[in-house]
């Protein structure tokens, strides 16, 4: 460990707001290689090629729609994730802005939770018929909104009510009892979403956040088990990075134990800034999705404090691709999966 601490000091000389801190970290892995876990050489798709969005809930509180897809449109993206609030915008006027420039909409993002002044009601996992009952409107505007829009996929995020997750100075995580008991009873209502949204040419991607979010579904793992009880073609799930630092043992086992229903990434670091702007592994991280021969989305979902976005917005999407590059190249030598694969 001591070689890590040099090479980060080695690696890491710039603090400029301006470039992602870990434009290094390729390096920084490779030399960390013994003590990480690696996927074995086997599985690796060389052919790795993702497709990258980003989320415009990460503007909307900055700028109209129009002036952020006129900033975002020549920087690399193949396609943005509308934000759903459907009752707030009039659908005709929303797609032809969106028609109007030159990025796709691959999805929407459900406004679940504190991100929404409407969020409070936006929760399918209450006790309160009438709160499930608004909850399952909201999902069924935004799947229409989606089919609208000209996107296939929106996320399904499982918030309950304040009263059933008091907050916990202990950050403490629910028992696997509880979780079960409390989201057992949405199976139903996930079920008949589900439906309707392949009725609409709609996946549902189940996202686990994090424990003070909503700690009912904040796992790979409780995700994949309410995705098989629910047991639908179009029912799927989607990994966030920032929630999995959280949250999972580990990113590359978490997406390996994901690859059947794996159908959406969001990403942002540690901090939930751009990717190479804080310390989240994301040469792993692709490295994992690679050897599940995951080709979705990666839909960066950063938080942005001001409107002066485009260096952010840009370096962190040149960070990821070029990871992506590394990895069908000749980096990607034998000797680095010597390692014993650990991820099972
Ligand atoms: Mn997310």
């Amino acid at each position: 460990m001591a070689n890590y601490s040099l090479t980060y000091f080695f690696f890491f000389p710039s603090f400029y707001a301006s470039e992602p801190r870990n434009c290094g970290i390729i390096k920084k892995t490779f030399i960390m290689i013994d003590h990480e876990k690696f996927i074995p050489l086997s599985r690796v798709n060389r052919k790795l090629k993702l497709r990258y969005s980003i989320t415009l809930s990460s503007f909307a509180h900055l700028e109209p729609v129009e002036r952020t897809l006129e900033r975002l449109q020549s920087q690399g993206y193949d396609a943005v994730e509308m934000f759903g609030e459907p009752k707030k915008m009039e659908m005709k006027k929303l797609r032809d802005i969106l028609d109007s420039f030159s990025l796709p909409v691959c999805g929407v993002t459900g406004m679940w939770g504190s991100v929404s002044e409407d969020g409070w009601k936006r929760k399918i996992l209450s006790a309160d018929r009438s709160i499930t009952k608004h909850s399952e409107e909201y999902v069924m505007e935004c799947i229409k909104m989606c089919q609208f829009v000209g996107g296939n996929e929106m996320n399904i995020c499982l918030f309950a009510d304040n009263e059933m997750v008091s907050f916990d100075r202990n950050h403490r995580a629910l028992s696997e009892d509880r979780k079960g008991v409390v989201t057992q009873k949405a199976i139903p209502l996930l079920a008949k979403l589900s439906r309707f949204a392949e009725d609409h040419g709609v996946h549902m991607l189940l996202e686990p956040l994090n424990r003070y979010s909503t700690p009912f579904c904040c796992t790979a793992k409780d995700a994949l088990g309410i995705a098989s009880k629910v047991n639908q073609d179009n029912f799927g799930i989607l990994l966030d990075t920032f929630h999995m630092n959280i949250e999972e043992d580990s990113f590359e086992d978490a997406i390996l134990k994901s690859r059947n229903l794996l159908r959406h990434m969001h990403f942002a670091d540690n901090n939930r800034k751009m990717p190479g702007y804080a310390h989240t592994n994301f040469l792993s991280i692709m490295r994992s999705l690679s050897g599940i021969g995951y080709n979705g989305y990666a839909s960066f979902e950063p938080i942005l404090s001001d409107k002066n976005y485009e260096t952010f917005t840009r370096k962190g999407l040149e960070h990821i691709r070029s990871i992506e590059k590394s990895l069908s190249s000749t980096s990607l030598s034998p000797s680095s999966f010597s390692n014993p694969a650990v991820v099972n």
